[in-house]
């Protein structure tokens, strides 16, 4: 998978994408991450990338000029599965997005700023929009890193464990059921005693109701 970066904080990118499962699967090729400055794109001379809004109001609306250059370019090079603005104005990103991402070959993310960008790129040019939650952050650049996220550790081979990712919390609308580790008893706090009893089918059994009450009680909505 190739994924393009759109942003005006190239920066920004260089922490989130360089530990762990992330950095892994780049150097295990199952991913290529490209960061685009979007500011370079911008013909004109003061290299801006924002104007005031037409009609009036408050927040500056990016350029359509560099935004759509720098998608024509990454066009002009290899076919798209999607192109994703990221933006609190649209769909939450579900685990089932996330799922069917995954098998994507190419995707570019645009990550918006200031009060956000000219109603015709959406309109014109991107073909999928996410937001990550119903609240509003500075800019879509932490978005992206939470997509980009998401979508690589479904790839199969990014982690080691691939039965892990699939027994995830959302994987199957339900929250996960409640895990331990040694010591078995610390400071008199105990692990519940079906879960050493070495017996698979109440194990299951147990792990399965556990997470049917924990969903019921934190996240009802998912069981509708
Ligand atoms: Cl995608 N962008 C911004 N700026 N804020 C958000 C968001 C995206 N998703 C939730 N809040």
């Amino acid at each position: 998978m190739r994924i393009d970066i759109i942003t005006i904080f190239p920066d920004f990118f260089s922490g989130p994408f360089s530990h762990s499962i992330l950095k892994r699967a780049q150097e295990n090729n199952f991913v290529e991450i490209h960061i685009h400055d979007l500011r370079p794109y911008s013909t004109n001379k003061q290299k801006s990338v924002d104007d005031y809004q037409f009609g009036g109001g408050s927040g500056m609306v990016m350029n359509i000029q560099p935004i759509d250059d720098c998608i024509s370019k990454l066009k002009s090079e290899r076919d798209y599965d999607e192109i994703i603005y990221l933006t609190p104005d649209s769909q939450t990103l579900k685990q089932e997005t996330c799922n069917k991402l995954s098998s994507a070959k190419n995707l570019v993310l645009l990550c918006g700023h200031y009060k956000g960008i000219d109603q015709r790129i959406r309109e014109k040019l991107i073909t999928m929009e996410i937001s990550i939650g119903d609240y509003v952050l500075t800019g879509g650049e932490l978005a992206a890193a939470v997509l980009t996220d998401s979508i690589v550790r479904l790839i199969p081979g990014a982690i080691s464990d691939e039965t892990s990712a699939l027994s995830d919390s959302f994987q199957d609308n339900l929250l996960s059921h409640p895990i331990y580790t040694r010591p078995s008893e610390y400071k008199g706090w105990k692990v519940p005693e079906v879960l050493l009893s070495g017996n698979p089918k109440f194990i299951d059994k147990w792990r399965e109701e556990k997470a049917l009450e924990r969903t019921k009680n934190i996240r009802p909505d998912l069981l509708k």
